[in-house]
């Protein structure tokens, strides 16, 4: 939920107006829109390169995990690694556009420990790409933009620890 929404449903369940607080919070939301939006376009469109590159990295990082007996190891799992990684991306261009980690951590966050423990993956290696991905990506950026989106990379790979 957007702190728009959010705010409103809060408001409407006392039947009150805004609060001079919340629509504070929603100012700086609305003011960081078009900084926000420009980010997400960025990674939307170089997603690509954002996942090859940061899984090149990875895979430099971390041999062990495309080496026989690694959990990415072969054609497919390391496919399937990639696509995680992209899922990953794609969740933090909706935190983005939310300004808000709360839709990273709803359908990527909670569950993920024991999801990963159940499949076999070091989940650290995949915190890892995540700090590659954001290497990769932040190198295309302004250092305003960069800091901005930084800081939801940053959340998720927090969230892996
Ligand atoms: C959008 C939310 C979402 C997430 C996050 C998600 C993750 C996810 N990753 C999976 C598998 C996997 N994930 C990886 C990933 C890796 N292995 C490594 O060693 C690397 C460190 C890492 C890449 C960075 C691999 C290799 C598999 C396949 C494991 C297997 O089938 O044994 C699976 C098991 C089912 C499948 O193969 O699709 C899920 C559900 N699915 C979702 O819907």
């Amino acid at each position: 939920m957007s702190i728009v929404t959010k705010s409103i449903v809060n408001a409407d369940a006392e039947a009150r107006y805004l609060s001079p607080g919340e629509l504070d919070r929603i100012k700086g939301f609305v003011t960081s829109g078009e900084r926000r939006l420009r980010i997400a376009q960025v990674l939307t469109e170089s997603r690509e390169r954002i996942v090859k590159q940061a899984g090149d990295q990875l895979f430099q990082k971390r041999p062990d995990v495309v080496s026989p007996g690694g959990n990415a190891y072969g054609e497919e799992m390391t496919a399937t690694c990639l696509r995680d990684m992209d899922y990953y991306l794609r969740l933090i261009t909706y935190g983005i556009v939310a300004g808000d980690v709360s839709p990273i951590e709803e359908i990527g966050v909670v569950g993920v420990r024991e999801m990963y423990r159940s499949l076999g993956t070091p989940i650290e290696a995949v915190a890892e790409s995540v700090r590659a991905m954001k290497n990769v990506a932040t190198s295309m950026m302004s250092g305003e933009d960069a800091s901005e989106a930084g800081s939801y990379f940053d959340y998720l790979v927090g969230a892996m620890q």
